[in-house]
């Protein structure tokens, strides 16, 4: 496999004006027959005409008429092409149906469907499949699918012309027997937009929430970004079978069914509130990625980090700010903080790959989206949209790079940003100590910043970190508002003065920078700020480090749970001013791999099975400290009236399950099952189901759920997931590996493959079961996925990714199912670059 570097980026020898398709469509034999106008391009440095292309078959192709006399390779086709605009033609055969892998042309449940990012548009026919080569695409679709549609406006007659220039990535197309959830949206400038959601007609009753999602996305990037939709019609279709969770194509975004379909009975207040995330992120793409694309892939942080953080604002405006901010923090450290120091460490603009579908990663997503988050920080709200407002004049149309972003800020700002733009090429994540001194009055913080070495990178340069710092006194109250600390040197000391005492601080307000702190904190202080900051993210922050510290002593000093701890979270309980929401994530604790990693940043070997032990002993000590307030807590966040998904009811949910979940420990699961029985929304009757799954009183409720839904694969996605999640210490490979034998499993469907695998994967002790049956299992079926679907497999290897965490004995066994993974007969270059990498 061949890998790729950002340094050896040359421009295209053509670029395309025009791109005809004709598509006549067969199951097993597709003809895609092309028309492209090419021009020579002037800053090209050579004039060799290459168009990619795999696992197609050429019937002909032409150039200006005549046989263009082409050379075909696995990999693409070379031809002799005039040093002047010409016309390329070309027919090949495809085939949909055998087309597994989910990249390109496939079929799902009889529809005919497309993925093209990163490079799948090369399986559908001969192109120049690169980012920064854009062309004005018209689609023809023959073929007797009721329903036919591709990017841009309707010609009729499966006929589809998109006036926008664009590169192949964002090519679409469907067709099948789909009907349509209409509606209409008008714009800033009063254009009347056409609506669809195209479904299965089972699914019809499924999709008004993505609808009213969908509209509210759109007047939020007119209000917030001045950005207006820019075709007559804009059209969402849902696929079962999909490697991602959805995909911008232009005017045609194509979603898996499990991040569009809604309802109340099926779904769950977090997946209504993902579903809103993902609508909104893939239509903020129409101009963070469409209209301005990338430049190569190793750009894609520059329409994926700044679209994460669209979104994430989006949310946090139609929700709470600060419980989107909590639950992004938590899902950072769980899967980018990993990554980040693991072996597949990576900048956020990475150098080099071998296989780009490996690098849509946490890294590159989440650490991108909070690099935006840190350049708002800097430079303030007001200049933040002044910069994102000449980006999109100066930029439009254009496939850019993330020096072209920074220049924009650097334009209206004035200041370098050289230092920091690090955050773009230095991986791993920034280790931040801080010690204080209070003298006369004035109270000094001083940072010292230091970054462990990653793969490829011994040394790193001190960043600039922005730390928002406020100060608050005995009594709680604010005695210095959030200023930012601009930490630039390697150690960089702040002042505060005219205090009448020495303060408490509360350091990195709202996650202000992606690091980890390592601050001498002691429980009583972590207890007042759980208390009393202002900051509501840092409130928390206080709870989860005393959480942390609780856990990791009862795990290495067989400490019994912290008093103290249990206090301050009956006083949470109790705290009337404060939001459910907020307090349903307050008793959240870490999870067992933030424990391990926890654990073993602080050179201690994790074990699982004293993890899952510790944890079960805090969740019992909570409920018997709180178990006279739990049951009025259960009764005050019944929420009556018609279920809506809308942040507060869903917060209060959230707490009452919360309060559920403890019950279950003290009553036997009474209280669970009546709520399982009379629910009539998926949010209670999954927490009533998981809460008895975790008691192993739930065999008789998770048989009953199968029988009410087995007739809806994302309700039974969610019943594959949950035994293996909720099974208890070493059980989970084995009822994993059971599930694999009933009927319903489906190896060729992403989400049915992730629902068990996924699952077996976040099942910290169950993975890591002593006997090595977890690691075992998950190799064995990696492999086998490996042969079908390399993306999915890829992906879902970084379930081994913190081996080198654990003891010998484990460390052993998973270098074994790596290594028997990389020796596998024809694996994909997806897998293989990632176990190579893991293994390194
Ligand atoms: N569909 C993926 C996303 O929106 C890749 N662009 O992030
Ligand atoms: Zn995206």
């Amino acid at each position: 496999p061949l890998e790729i570097f950002l340094s050896d980026y040359t421009p295209p020898a053509y670029l395309v004006d025009t791109v005809e398709l004709v598509f006549k469509l067969h199951p097993t034999a597709t003809r895609v027959i092309s028309k492209i106008a090419f021009r020579p391009n002037p800053e090209a440095m050579d004039r060799t005409f290459y168009l990619h292309g795999e696992q197609l078959k050429l019937i002909w192709a032409k150039i200006d008429g005549k046989d263009a006399q082409a050379k075909v390779t696995d990999l693409g086709l070379t031809a002799q092409a005039p040093d002047a605009p010409f016309i390329f033609e070309a027919e090949v055969e495809i085939s949909p149906q055998t087309n597994t892998a989910l990249e390109g042309l496939y079929m799902s449940n009889g529809m005919y469907c497309t993925q093209c990012e990163a490079e799948g548009f090369r399986k559908i026919t001969y192109y120049p499949d690169r980012p920064d080569v854009m062309g004005v695409f018209t689609v023809t679709i023959e073929g007797d699918e009721k329903v036919k549609l591709s990017n841009g406006n309707d010609l009729g007659g499966g006929k589809w012309h998109d006036p926008w220039p664009k590169p192949a990535y964002l090519f679409a197309l469907v067709a099948g027997d789909l009907v349509n959830h209409p509606d209409t949206f008008t714009t800033m400038s009063g254009k009347e937009v056409e609506l669809n959601i195209w479904v299965r007609k089972g699914d019809l009753n499924k999709c008004a929430f993505g609808m009213d999602a969908l509209k509210r996305s759109m007047k939020w990037d007119e209000e917030v970004y001045g950005r207006e939709y820019d075709l007559d019609l804009f059209n969402i279709v849902a696929v079962d079978d999909f490697n991602m969770g959805a995909m911008e194509n232009k005017g045609l975004n194509i979603f898996n069914s499990s991040a569009v379909l809604a309802s109340p009975e099926t779904s769950t207040d977090a997946n209504f509130e993902r579903i809103e995330a993902i609508i909104a992120h893939e239509y903020f793409h129409n101009w963070t990625g469409n209209r301005i694309t990338c430049r190569d892939w190793f750009q894609l942080c520059l329409k994926e980090g700044l679209t994460v953080y669209r979104d994430s604002q989006f949310t946090a405006d139609e929700r709470s700010p600060a419980v989107k901010r909590i639950e992004d923090v938590i899902a950072l450290r769980a899967r980018q903080f990993r990554e980040d120091n693991g072996p597949l460490a990576h900048p956020v603009r990475p150098e080099s790959f071998v296989e780009i579908n490996n690098f849509y990663t946490a890294t590159v997503y989440e650490k991108g989206a909070e690099v935006i988050g840190m350049l708002k920080t800097l430079i303030g709200d007001e200049d933040y949209y002044k910069g994102c407002d000449l980006y999109f004049t100066r930029h439009d149309g254009q496939a850019c790079t993330i020096e072209d972003w920074l220049a924009c800020f650097e334009e209206v700002t004035g200041r370098d940003l050289t230092q920091f733009k690090l955050w773009y090429s230095q991986a791993g994540t920034p280790r931040v100590g801080v010690k204080e001194a209070w003298k006369d009055g004035t109270y000094t913080l001083t940072f010292t910043q230091h970054t462990p070495p990653t793969p490829g990178q011994d040394t790193k340069d001190p960043k600039v970190i922005p730390i928002a710092v406020g100060l608050l006194n005995d009594a709680g109250e604010e005695v210095h508002a959030t200023r930012i600390c601009e930490v630039t040197d390697e150690v960089h000391a702040f002042r505060f003065t005219g205090l009448d005492a020495k303060p408490v601080p509360s350091i990195n307000r709202g996650f202000s920078a992606p690091i980890i702190l390592e601050q001498d904190q002691d429980n009583a202080t972590r207890a007042f700020l759980l208390a009393n900051d202002t900051d509501p993210f840092n409130k928390w922050e206080a709870g989860r480090a005393l959480a942390r510290d609780v856990m990791i002593r009862m795990v290495t000093e067989d400490a019994t749970p912290d008093q103290a701890y249990l206090d301050a979270l009956l006083a949470v309980a109790r705290d009337d001013t404060l939001d459910p929401a907020f307090k349903a994530l307050v008793f959240s604790t870490p999870s067992a791999d933030d424990i391990a990693q926890a654990l073993f940043d602080g050179g201690v070997t994790p074990d699982p099975t004293k993890i899952y032990h510790v944890t079960q002993t805090l969740r019992q000590s909570v409920a018997h400290a709180m178990q006279d307030t739990l049951p009025r807590i259960y009764a005050e966040m019944q929420v009556d009236g018609p279920f809506s998904p809308d942040a507060e009811a869903a917060g209060k949910r959230a707490w009452g399950n919360v309060a559920l979940s403890l019950l279950t420990r003290l009553d036997g699961g009474a209280q669970a099952r009546a709520q399982f029985e009379s629910a009539d929304n998926m949010t209670q009757q999954l927490s009533a189901l998981g809460a008895l799954l975790r008691a192993e009183v739930g065999e008789d409720a998770s048989k009953a759920f199968y029988e009410q839904w087995k007739d809806d694969r994302l309700v039974i996605d969610k019943w594959f997931s949950m035994q293996v999640t909720y099974a208890k210490l070493a059980a989970a490979p084995a009822t994993a590996k059971a599930l694999t034998n009933h009927p319903d499993f489906d190896m060729t469907n992403p989400n049915r493959f992730r629902a068990v695998f996924g699952a077996l994967a976040g099942n910290t002790a169950g993975f890591h079961s002593p006997d090595g049956s977890g690691y075992a299992l998950l190799a064995d079926w990696l492999i086998k996925l490996d042969a079908k679907n390399p993306q999915t497999a890829a992906r879902m290897s970084t379930a081994f990714e913190t081996w080198k965490r654990y003891d010998a004995d484990r460390q052993g066994m998973m270098r074994e199912a790596l290594e028997r993974m990389k020796a596998a007969p024809n694996l994909s270059g997806d897998l293989l670059e990632m176990v190579t990498r893991i293994l390194n």
